[in-house]
Order: structure tokens, then C-alpha cells, then sequence
């Protein structure tokens, strides 16, 4: 597939700098952006993996304004916080830039310049959502409402995260500004607007003729908008954070986000090749490939486009568009606003020298054809159970045995035997097969292929037994074996590269291999007989319970803080009639004594003063109270339900408490002392 082209262009979603990235992101954008272009690599093809903060639009100016600090404030912040986690993570970006740059403002600023002058805009006036109280306009994630289509009711003004359809902000049904909370009004405003309509039989020839390899995911998305028919849409914005419009009348406008990030592309790779990049955007011998979340395949297949096939000037239209679906926590939506996420910068500081694990995980967990869930459990048990006990495993035998037999020097293979040469056999499968699945963007597919190599090295050892062998003096054979067995760790190098390229650069180092390309996948002779191997190093480390007991905790709190934030008081009960009501014989007692009830953790046995004798009670707040502190105290307790038995103790009444948002239970009482008897009216 990609020989006829002489460079691939990668490009990678460019994530909003107002905060850092998270599990979800990895899984669907950059692990398998970086994997692609690694493998690429590896095949000794020209590369460029593109990538970017993307630093406008409104989810910023609402960060900004939130803390209390500017845009540019927080776009520094994060986009820092952003690239060095990247980088850390081994994502071999060749750039990485931000469209609040000079080059970006300049090259967006162009490209609307050029599309204004040919007349590729229509210019409207219309009534768009304004808030008076903010005195601006509210476009985008400036207003919530329902979504026309799925009635979601938290749906924003661009695009409804929940039916996945993108909007215009007065397509919402009852509009809310999400600055001040108000109902918008309307007002009448100016923009300029790209005629989807008319780019639309060109986009359908391009995709649903000429792309139906797509995944299905995108195919799909991308026939249901054309079948809808395309509308004209606006590409500036009454906002005071963006591009500037460029042209005369324009004051107080800038760029769509929209419009202005996916040129973020073409000023980055600008950015990197001042001289040389047109090559890599306008001639067809390149391919580009877009890697990017489901929630931006309307962006990326027919905005961009139609942007770039108006601009005109053999600007060459994406190759391909893998977009992966999402990735989930726990079982739940990953949420930013709800701090239910993995960040990668947090992951990085908790397990340091584990970027691989996360790679691999994310990989082999990746929401390729179907949204997935990452959990800690599952995190544990491929490092444990397959890193470990698979991979880290057979590197290690093959090593160590090569040291104890052969002094750390390659031995040398004599005549290979039946079960030797299955194995190459096997690893020329393998190799096939992996380059298909990666090829084609399946890249759990390809992970479990390269894990097969491991598989299959620890079962040769099982099967030839060289240190049986040893024991019987057949060094020759040994040596044979071990040949084998080092050739497949150099064949784990390779295929891993792309996937787990940590761990490759510490078996490179064992094996004492400099240089790797993937045409020597499947090959018998990259390990040198006579040559030295590195000192053995253990390429992974089991996960402990008490490190992922640490993230379950976290995620724990998360969740509790979230309870919190959107606890409501239960709405009111039906109507009681008063007779019914004043039935309940509610009073005030004394607590004599409190203890716990043995062997019932929730459970308080209460001997209470009534005014007429003592009563026993009980009463399951033991996780809220010290017995202790409670005796001497006044309780409300009701006087006259039916007595029951808990846990073998006769419980004659039931304390009142009150259940605060977090579920604690605080016992009611009088706020001055009263006789004990004494009647709650
Ligand atoms: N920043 C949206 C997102 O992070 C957007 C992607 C831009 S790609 C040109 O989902
Ligand atoms: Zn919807």
C-alpha cells in the first residue's frame, strides 16, 4: 500500500492546550500515531509526525476565565505540561508547535486571505446567540442546550458529544450561556461562511468512491453527513481569543478554532522544514494520514478538505483518517471536568520507567472498532502476566543462559534441526502477518502477532531443554539452541520497536545490536556469532497490589468528590395526613451507655434514659461515631415502632439522624438540655 508514495506526512489530533492529556487521548490519537510512524521508520521510508497544541477557541477562554488568569496563561501552562509528557512517553514527534506561533497566526491568517479573495466565502448576516450580561456573543462551549437530533440536554453549541453531530450554536433547543447562566438573546452579527454545499459533490467523489478502504467507523460517518446534505458553515467568530480576521470590517472577529487548528498542521510542519515543506503538502507522491478521536472525523474528512480543495494550489487531501473510538475508565466515560482520567503526566510520576507498560496496555486495549475500557485490574495483569512472565521472561533465559554457557559470546549455530527451523519458519509467518495488520492500522492485531514471538521463544526453550542438553556435554547442540534463542530476541527488537521502543533500546543494549530495519524481521543471522552480549538487564517488573490499590483510591476520591458536587436534597414526599403523623411518638432520651455490637461493624447498641425506664436501641451509625463520645448525650428517638431484633439484641425504638451529602448519618438531638421523656413536637 505504501510504495507508491514516496513520504508519508502523519499528523496527529492537536490537543486543547487547557489541560493535560489522558489515557483516552493516548489510546486513540498518539500511541498509534507514533507506532505508524516508528514502523515506517524502521522501513527506512520518509517520515514526519506532526504534532501540537491546539490553543484557541472557547474551551480555553473558559479555563482562563475560571481561574481567573489569561488564555495565554493557560495555553503556556499546558502546552508545556503537554510536549514534555509527550516526549517522555517516547512519542518521536518531529515537531511539536502551537498555534499561537507567529509562523501558525500567519499561515491561517493567509489562508483565509486566499480563500476571501477568490470568493470562496459567502458573507451573512444573521442572528446569533448573544449574552447582555457578557456582553459577548455565545458561540461554541460558550452555550449548552439540547441537542436537536438526541435529545441529549447537555449538548454544546459546536457539536453534541452525545449523538456525535456537529451543530450550530442556534440549533439548540432552550439555550443556556455557559458564562453566566442566563437565557441568550439574539443579535444580529457578521460572518463569512465555507459553502459545504458546494465542495459536496467533489467530497463524495473523493471519499465514497475513491476511500472506501476507511475504516467503517469513518466510511460510515462520512456517507450519513453527505447523505444529510451539507450546509454552508461559518468559519469566524465574535470572540476576542484567536486569529484576527484578516479582512477589511472585521473587527472583534477571529477565526473559527475549527478553521484556524487544522492549518496547525501545515504551520508546524512549516515550522520544522522552512524551505522544504510544500513538498510534504502539495506534491502527490505524498501520503497524509490523520490520526485522530471519532469526535473529529467531520472535521477532519470534509471541513479540512473542502478547505484545502477551495485553497486550491495542489494541496493533496489525507490518505487516510484512522480514527479510533473512545476509551473508558473503570467502566466509566473518561471526563476532564470530572477528573475521571488517567493523566499521563500523573502516570508518569507514579510508575517512572513504565512508559512501555502504558504503550503496550493502550495498545493492546486500543477502542480500534469499539469504545474499550481500561482498568487498573487489567493494567496489573498484562504487565504481570504477560511482560513479565512472557516477554521479560524469555529475553532474561536466553541472556543469563548465554552468559553461564558461552562467557556472554554469541555461539555459533551448528546444522539446525527440524524444531530450529520451525521456528524461522514460524517467524517469517509472524513477520507477514504483523506488517499486515500495521499496515492496515490493526495495531492490537500486530501487538498480539509480535507477542507471539515471545510465546514462541519460550516454548523452543521448553522444548529443547539446553541445560539438559548441557549436562550431557553436547555443548555443539547448546550452542545451537542458544543461537536460536538469541536470534528471536533480536527478532523481539525489531518487531517491538514500534510499540514498545523503551524496551527495545534495553534489549538493543543486552543484545549488543546497534541498528535495527524491519526487513530483517524473520531473520536467522542478526546475532553475530563471537560477538559480546550487555550485562542482563530485567526488561519489566512485576506491579505490586498496593500501586494499582493507589490509583483505585484516587479514582475512588474522584468519584466521591463528584457525588458531592452534584448532590440535590431528595425531592419532597407525598402529602402525609396529620392524624398519621402525629401517631409517631418521637422523644428525647439520655444516653447511658454505647458500645459496639461485636462482630457487626455498622451496628450501636444505645442504652437510652426515656424519663420512664431504660431502653435499649439500636442503631447503625458505628462507622460515623466513637461509642464513648456519645454517652451523656440527648438523642430524638422514635418511641412507639414494633421492637426488632438485630443481631440478637432487642432494638425498642430507632434513633434519629440526619444523612449528610457524602452518606455520613449525625445524630439528632436538642440544641439545649430537656428532661429526659421529653415529647419532639
Ligand atoms: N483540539 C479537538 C480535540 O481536542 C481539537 C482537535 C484539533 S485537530 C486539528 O478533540
Ligand atoms: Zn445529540
Amino acid at each position: 500500500m505504501t510504495k507508491n508514495f514516496k513520504r508519508t506526512l502523519i499528523t496527529t489530533a492537536l490537543p486543547y492546550a487547557n489541560g493535560p492529556v489522558h489515557i483516552g487521548h493516548l489510546a486513540g490519537v498518539y500511541v498509534p500515531a507514533d507506532i505508524y510512524a516508528r514502523y515506517l521508520r524502521l522501513n527506512g521510508r520518509d517520515v514526519l509526525l506532526i504534532g501540537g497544541s491546539d490553543e484557541h477557541g472557547v474551551p480555553i477562554t473558559i479555563k482562563a476565565k475560571a481561574e481567573g488568569v489569561t488564555p495565554q496563561d493557560i495555553v503556556d501552562r499546558y502546552h508545556k505540561i503537554i510536549k514534555d509528557s509527550f516526549e517522555e512517553l517516547g512519542i518521536s514527534f518531529d515537531v511539536y508547535g502551537r498555534t499561537t506561533s507567529e509562523i501558525h497566526k500567519q499561515t491561517a491568517s493567509e489562508f483565509f486571505r486566499r480563500l476571501y479573495d477568490n470568493g470562496k466565502f459567502i458573507e451573512r448576516t444573521s442572528m446569533q446567540l448573544y449574552d447582555p450580561k457578557a456582553n459577548q456573543f455565545l458561540a461554541d462551549r460558550y452555550v449548552t442546550g439540547e441537542c436537536p437530533h438526541c435529545h441529549n440536554p447537555r449538548a454544546y453549541g459546536d457539536q453534541c458529544e452525545a449523538c456525535g453531530t456537529s451543530l450550530a450554536a442556534t440549533d439548540l433547543i432552550n439555550p443556556v450561556s455557559a458564562i453566566t447562566g442566563n437565557v441568550p438573546e439574539l443579535k444580529e452579527t457578521k460572518h463569512w461562511y465555507l459553502p459545504l454545499d458546494q465542495w459536496e459533490p467533489a467530497l463524495r467523489e473523493w471519499i465514497l468512491e475513491g476511500h472506501k478502504e476507511w475504516k467503517t467507523n469513518v466510511y460510515g460517518q462520512c456517507k450519513s453527513w453527505l447523505d444529510l446534505g451539507l450546509q454552508p458553515r461559518a468559519v469566524s467568530r465574535d470572540l476576542d481569543w484567536g486569529v484576527p480576521v484578516p479582512v477589511p470590517g472585521a473587527e472583534g472577529k477571529v477565526l473559527y478554532v475549527w478553521f484556524d487548528a487544522p492549518i496547525g498542521y501545515i504551520s508546524n510542519t512549516k515550522e520544522l522544514l522552512p524551505d522544504s515543506w510544500e513538498k510534504w503538502w502539495k506534491d502527490p507522491e505524498t501520503r497524509i494520514i490523520n490520526f485522530i478521536g471519532k469526535d473529529n472525523i467531520v472535521f477532519h474528512c470534509i471541513v479540512f478538505p473542502a478547505m484545502l480543495m477551495a485553497y486550491g494550489d495542489n494541496y493533496q487531501l489525507p490518505d487516510n483518517v484512522p480514527a479510533n473510538e473512545f476509551l473508558n475508565l473503570e467502566g466509566e466515560k473518561i471526563s476532564t471536568s470530572r477528573n475521571w482520567a488517567v493523566w499521563l503526566h500523573e502516570y508518569l510520576r507514579d510508575f517512572p520507567g513504565k512508559q512501555d507498560v502504558l504503550r503496550y496496555v493502550l495498545t493492546a486495549n486500543a477502542p480500534e472498532t469499539k469504545d474499550n475500557d481500561f482498568t487498573w485490574a487489567d493494567f496489573q495483569t498484562r504487565n504481570n502476566s504477560e511482560l513479565v512472565a512472557i516477554l521479560g521472561n524469555f529475553v532474561n533465559r536466553a541472556v543469563v543462559l548465554t552468559h553461564k554457557y558461552f562467557g556472554g559470546l554469541v555461539p555459533a549455530a551448528g546444522e539446525l534441526e527440524g524444531i530450529d527451523r520451525d521456528v524461522f519458519d514460524e517467524l517469517g509467518r509472524i513477520r507477514g502477518a504483523l506488517t499486515e495488520s500495521i499496515e492496515n492500522f490493526h495495531l492490537r492485531e500486530g501487538l498480539r502477532e509480535a507477542m507471539n514471538i515471545a510465546r514462541l521463544g519460550n516454548k523452543y526453550l521448553q522444548d529443547t531443554e539446553p541445560w539438559k542438553v548441557a549436562k550431557t556435554g553436547d555443548m555443539a547442540r547448546v550452542a545451537t539452541i542458544l543461537n536460536t534463542a538469541l536470534q528471536i530476541c533480536a527478532n523481539i527488537a525489531v518487531a517491538f520497536e514500534p510499540f514498545m521502543p523503551f524496551t527495545t533500546e534495553k534489549l538493543c543494549r543486552m543484545l549488543g545490536l546497534d541498528s535495527l530495519s524491519w526487513q530483517e524481521l524473520g531473520s536467522a543471522s542478526m546475532m553475530t556469532a563471537g560477538s559480546a552480549l550487555g550485562q542482563p538487564e530485567l526488561l519489566f517488573d512485576k506491579i505490586e497490589d498496593e500501586a494499582v490499590e493507589a490509583q483505585l483510591q484516587r479514582l475512588k476520591e474522584a468519584r466521591r468528590q463528584n457525588a458531592l458536587a452534584s448532590w440535590k436534597p431528595a425531592p419532597q414526599q407525598t402529602d402525609v395526613d396529620f392524624d398519621t403523623f402525629m401517631k409517631s411518638d418521637i422523644r428525647v432520651g439520655t444516653v447511658l451507655e454505647c458500645e459496639r455490637v461485636p462482630k457487626a461493624d455498622k451496628l450501636l447498641r444505645f442504652l437510652i434514659d426515656d424519663g420512664l425506664e431504660k431502653r435499649t436501641i439500636v442503631s447503625g451509625i458505628a462507622k460515623f461515631y466513637d461509642p464513648a463520645d456519645l454517652v451523656g448525650k440527648q438523642v430524638c428517638f422514635i418511641a412507639n415502632l414494633p421492637a426488632r431484633r438485630l443481631r440478637g439484641i432487642e432494638s425498642q425504638g430507632m434513633i434519629l439522624s440526619a444523612e449528610d451529602r457524602d452518606g455520613r448519618l449525625v445524630v439528632i438531638g436538642p440544641t439545649a438540655p430537656v428532661a429526659p421523656g421529653a415529647a419532639v413536637k
